[in-house]
């Protein structure tokens, strides 16, 4: 069976990667399977830059392929915030009904209520190089949290082609068009 090493410790993305891609053949470990700890530094000003630095701190020890996820909600009417800073937005263990609301209050009077999830995955290859592979979807920020699937803030993430929100369907119909599905797809297509 072919191995996927994901450098996070986020649960939810763990499940979301297992989901996508253990119907075809990968066994999908992450930092959760360690017992040492690696320090990750997550200081960079883009998608880009976090999800290399993750993947490069895990590679640097373990020296196998790698691969990681960094992503976030850019909200068009807070200049495209909380962005890179998602997980840490108004403290990291403050609860997401809190921060979901304050996005819907800063956002309710807004003309344009657009807003994107991006992930780019960094892959790691155990020979040192590395390719970034970035997706996007775009939606608006619904006017209350809907859903009690997913994660983060998927509750208020309004997705028009479904009508509603990422987390008001099923696991597998937000894979097929989300920012870490796509992400993940175009990097299987080059691992093909
Ligand atoms: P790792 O660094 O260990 O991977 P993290 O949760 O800190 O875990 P990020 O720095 O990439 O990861 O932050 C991503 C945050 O963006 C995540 O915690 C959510 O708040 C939000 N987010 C990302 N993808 C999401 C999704 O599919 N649905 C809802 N929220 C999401």
């Amino acid at each position: 069976m072919k191995e996927i090493f994901i450098a996070t410790s986020n649960l939810h993305k763990v499940e979301e990667f297992k989901e996508m891609l253990q119907p075809l053949g990968y066994n999908v470990k992450s930092l959760r399977d360690l017992d040492e700890t690696i320090e990750i530094i997550e200081d960079g000003a883009t998608f880009e830059e976090n999800a290399y630095k993750k993947a490069k701190s895990v590679y640097d020890v373990l020296n196998v392929d790698v691969i990681s996820d960094d992503s976030g909600l850019c909200v068009n009417a807070m200049d495209g915030a909380p962005g890179v800073y998602s997980a840490r937005f108004m403290g990291e263990d403050t609860a997401y009904d809190i921060k979901n609301q304050a996005i819907i209050d800063q956002v309710q009077n807004a003309d344009d209520k657009g807003a994107q999830f991006v992930c780019v995955i960094s892959h790691v290859k155990a020979d040192g190089s590395h390719k970034e592979y970035r997706g996007e979807v775009h939606g608006e920020i619904n006017d209350r949290m809907l859903g009690s699937n997913g994660f983060g803030y998927d509750p208020i993430f309004y997705y028009p082609p479904f009508a509603t929100t990422l987390a008001n369907v099923e696991p597998d119909k937000k894979n097929t068009v989300s920012h870490r599905g796509l992400a993940l797809a175009k990097l299987l297509e080059d691992l093909q």
